[in-house]
């Protein structure tokens, strides 16, 4: 008996040193210290790259941190593992000291991973409700309209079904929408439906949330903290053309954005009013994605060039 306890002690002693010393790496971890340089060595673990918006970046921060975190108990759970192996490896024909219970290591296995849980919970708890958190007064309110198979873009004067929209930008089969936002300002979206569930996603953004026809209103708000143009998609099966319903967002200065929305509000084709803030020629469209060719014949899937009419449209039609 008494060298069973002796084994067991230092065992005990050795585990419960390891998960200190876990808990202080998934502290420090937590707490932010180098969580994007982490991230960057090891390609994100799987996520885009650090987000565009201030919601994205602690959603990435708890995404790379619980990753961490749950390597560190891995390679610790592996080395025990492997440990066991060859530590107790056969070495004979001896039956080695049957143990059957161990009350310190049985509370160890039971309250540990419940520890581990509340601490994700906890953390995932607060970067969520942070996500999810709406604003009394956003700075722009941007009402999504998805229908098959394409985007409108209102900037509204308001919160609410019951406010105007002020100017609009809309894609067509030879134009893709171009939602163009400015950094540093709240910005709501207020998403609905004409037709089926579609889903708004913007990859860099770090999120989706559905678009319901009906009377559900899905919101949600970003804070855009970096300029560029990223490509937006459906995130939503929504029927044939799903694959192709793509948009553009442009994040601009807010300078740039009160240009933009100007032109538009003077009567500004989108094209003009991109113009009107540097984007001029091919750059008055999207870079980063382009429409989908939808004159193609039946059954010709895999044909290349099979247009029937309507070529060269690409570039004035659906302004
Ligand atoms: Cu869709």
């Amino acid at each position: 008996m008494s060298a069973k306890g002796s084994a067991a002690r230092p065992r005990a002693a050795v585990r419960v040193t390891g998960l200190g010393l876990g808990g202080s790496l998934l502290l420090l971890v937590l707490s932010g210290c180098s969580v994007e340089g982490v991230g960057k060595a090891f390609g994100h673990f799987g996520w885009p790259g650090k987000g565009i918006t201030l919601q994205a970046h602690k959603m990435y921060d708890l995404w790379i941190a619980s990753t961490i975190a749950a390597l560190i108990v891995g390679v610790f759970v592996w080395g025990l593992i492997f440990w066991c192996i060859i530590r107790y490896r056969k070495r004979g024909d001896e039956l080695p000291v049957q143990t059957r219970f161990n009350m310190p290591m049985e509370v160890l296995y039971t309250v540990t991973p419940v520890l581990i849980v509340a601490v994700l919970f906890y953390y995932t708890a607060i970067v969520q409700t942070d996500v999810d958190k709406l604003s009394k007064n956003p700075d722009q309110v941007v009402e999504v309209v998805a229908f098959k198979w394409n985007w409108q873009f209102n900037y509204r004067d308001g919160i609410g079904e019951e406010a105007n929209t002020v100017a609009s930008t809309v894609g067509s089969s030879d134009v893709i929408p171009i939602l163009v936002l400015p950094t540093g300002q709240k910005i709501r979206f207020e998403e609905t439906s004409k037709d089926v569930i579609h889903s708004f996603w913007v990859p860099e953004i770090l999120f989706k949330r559905d678009v319901f026809p009906g009377n559900v209103r899905n919101t949600f708000e970003i804070t855009l903290d970096k300029e560029g143009r990223y490509v937006g998609r459906c995130a939503e099966l929504c029927g044939t053309y799903h694959a192709f319903m793509n948009f553009e967002l442009v994040s601009v200065s807010p300078d740039r954005f009160n240009t933009f929305l100007e032109a538009k509000k003077d009567g500004a084709t989108t094209q003009e009013a991109m113009a009107a803030i540097g984007y001029a020629g091919d750059a008055a469209y999207a870079t980063t994605t382009e429409p989908f060719n939808t004159r193609r014949q039946k059954n010709s899937w895999n044909q290349r060039d099979a247009v029937s009419a309507g070529t060269g449209a690409a570039v004035t039609a659906g302004k």
